[in-house]
């Protein structure tokens, strides 16, 4: 018996790399060290070896909740968001969430098995035959397909910058199976890899775009600033608050931008919110576009007569998108860069500015004062059943004793009840439903949130919110993370009441009365706690925070409690008919 045979073997592996293990180091070069991903042939082995190889490999029960995990990991790291699924069925779960960070600016990447060209291109019958690149590009900020094993470096570079430059997005990378198998020369084969140098490059605005912004904000009367999630995204926390302190401008958050700033500042304008609207006669948007969220800048919320009329408003608008400006109302001032350069050459530019005129800045604060009274008057009330106020007291006090916590929201009442109640303390801390308002980002972001930030996480969900991704309560007590689920329960989307006029079946939008969410998390070896008090709530979510383990709650809600859509009513086409 000699030695030779295994010296052979030896230097057999040393000279040659494979696709797995291209694709696993590409990425660790480039500090992308967590996947989330759910197994399946062609990569089971990829997710085996990433782990082997130090990479975090989170594993989940749908991939749909892999998919919202990365992209809201990308939102909250500003690296891509890695999510791993096997060929058509699993892509196509991870799709929506590719389409998710596309919309709301989030860089991540998707990356899925496939099959080879030959078989997708003349449908030879292979069991997973779908062009998958094609179904992708529509959704994606961009899609490559990468062939060959040298081709990895390329493509793994290409899809960082391209999620994370300019305005951030999905990205779809395409790696057949054979690919994986494909052994090249080790050494030359690394010497392909690629780390990416300055990834998202600083944008620079023009030194007269930001003039002409500041002397457009200088002569209002009445000026108002939006923070939107991508100054949240933009981690240039410091600077944004020397922005809105230095002018004294009102400013108000979108919801993922609550925190920036905390929302108990002075200027925070969210609690007159449908005075400054339509009262502003300048407005500064800072990374949150004109969507349907801020009714497209016109109509009745602006001040305008009808749906299509425009208020009269000015915009200033600090975006890194140059097409983003005149989407739907004319910007006059926009300023193209990141918000990091574009907000800090304004700072540098103020000179002696001059707080806004008084009579602006007291009729907002009048009106903050009655709201805030207002609210507070219904939040110490004490009703049996417990409902929306009641409960979200308890969460706002909890969220004001542990400002660092991540808060995930979803639902319709659960979500707009949440958003003006539960007041955040730092930036990033919220995450919702986004662009969309999709439901079913709620636990795939409880676990990156709690990955991502070693923080604890508290997640106020609607009932019918919870069950897009409940079966995740699983991926949490399997890998221990510190999440608090309170499920807002009122038997239902929206509330508990309706009935079939016919008899016949439960209404669509009812649920299973009393059902207990908590048993669910108690099935994994999680807390399941069921509260029917505030008291209850508070005590429980308390200990979870304590615990720091997963605890689901059984928040016990009047089912007669919600309206219908939530704030979003108007929206409903027999709401829209009868107008
Ligand atoms: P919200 O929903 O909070 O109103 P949006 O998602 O509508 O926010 O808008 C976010 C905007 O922020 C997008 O237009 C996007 O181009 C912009 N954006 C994202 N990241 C940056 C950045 N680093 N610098 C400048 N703008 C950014
Ligand atoms: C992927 C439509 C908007 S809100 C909602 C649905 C189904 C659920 C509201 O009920 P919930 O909240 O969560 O119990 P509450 O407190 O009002 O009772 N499918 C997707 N996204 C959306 N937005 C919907 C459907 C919807
Ligand atoms: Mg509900």
């Amino acid at each position: 018996m000699g030695t030779a045979e295994p010296q052979i073997a030896t230097r057999a592996e040393t000279q040659l790399i494979d696709g797995f293990q291209l694709v696993i180091e590409a990425l660790k070069l480039n500090g992308l060290d967590t996947i989330y991903a759910l197994p399946g042939i062609p990569i089971t082995d990829l997710t085996r070896r990433a782990q082997a190889d130090g990479l975090r490999v989170l594993s989940f029960r749908h991939e749909q909740n892999a998919g919202y995990a990365a992209s809201i990991a990308g939102f909250l790291t500003q690296k891509p968001g890695i999510c791993l699924t096997v060929s058509a069925p699993g892509f196509l779960n991870g799709l929506n969430a590719l389409a998710h960070a596309t919309v709301n600016c989030f860089p991540m990447i998707l990356i899925s098995g496939s099959s080879e060209r030959e078989i997708v291109d003349l449908q030879q019958g292979d069991y997973e035959e779908m062009d998958q690149l094609a179904i992708a590009k529509p959704v994606a900020k961009a899609a490559y397909r990468v062939l060959h094993a040298d081709d990895i470096g390329v493509g793994i570079a290409r899809a960082i910058r391209a999620a994370v430059s300019g305005r951030p997005g999905g990205v779809y990378l395409d790696l057949p199976a054979k690919l994986f198998a494909q052994a090249i020369d080790a050494e030359l084969g690394r010497k392909t890899l690629i780390k990416v140098v300055d990834a998202a490059p600083k944008q620079i605005p023009a030194p007269e775009a930001v003039k002409r912004a500041l002397d457009l904000l200088r002569g209002a009367k009445k000026p108002l600033i939006i923070l939107g999630k991508g100054a949240a995204y933009a981690q240039a926390d410091a600077d944004i608050r020397a922005l809105v302190e230095k002018t004294g401008i009102p400013y108000l958050p979108m919801s993922m931008a609550k925190g920036l700033l905390p929302d108990t500042h002075e200027q925070c304008a969210s609690a007159a919110r449908s005075f400054v609207l339509p009262a502003a006669d300048v407005v500064m948007l800072i990374g949150a576009r004109l969507n349907w969220l801020l009714s497209h800048g016109k109509g009745k919320t602006w001040g305008g007569k009808s749906a299509k009329d425009w208020g009269g408003q000015k915009f200033i608008q600090v975006d890194i998108s140059p097409q983003e400006a005149d989407s739907n109302v004319r910007i006059d001032a926009p300023v193209v860069g990141d918000i990091g350069s574009c907000v800090s050459a304004m700072v540098a530019s103020l000179g002696n500015w001059a707080k806004p005129p008084a009579e602006w800045l007291n009729a907002v604060s009048e009106k903050k004062k009655g709201n805030v009274a207002k609210m507070a008057e219904t939040l110490a009330k004490n009703p049996t059943p417990m409902n929306f106020h009641s409960a979200l007291a308890v969460v706002r006090d909890i969220v004001k004793a542990n400002p660092d916590a991540m808060l995930v929201n979803e639902g319709a009442n659960a979500l707009d009840f949440t958003r003006s109640i539960v007041d955040m303390y730092k930036p990033r801390k919220r995450i919702d439903v986004g662009t969309w308002g999709i439901m079913g980002v709620g636990m795939g972001y409880c676990v990156a949130a709690a990955v991502t930030t070693q923080q604890p996480v508290i997640a106020v969900e609607g009932d019918s919110a919870f069950g897009f991704s409940g079966m995740e309560v699983e991926t949490l007590c399997r890998y221990k993370l510190p999440v608090c689920i309170v499920v807002m329960n009122n038997n239902g989307v929206y509330k508990g009441t309706d009935k079939d006029p016919t008899g016949r079946d439960p209404a669509p939008t009812v649920f299973v009365k009393g059902a207990r969410y908590d048993k669910l998390m108690e099935a994994f070896g999680g807390v399941g706690v069921q509260a029917t008090t505030p008291a209850e709530l508070r005590k429980a979510m308390e200990e979870a925070l304590r615990a720091k383990k997963p605890t689901l709650i059984n928040a016990v809600i009047d089912e007669t409690a919600g309206t219908e859509s939530g704030r979003i009513t108007s929206l409903n086409p027999s709401a829209a008919k009868k107008k």
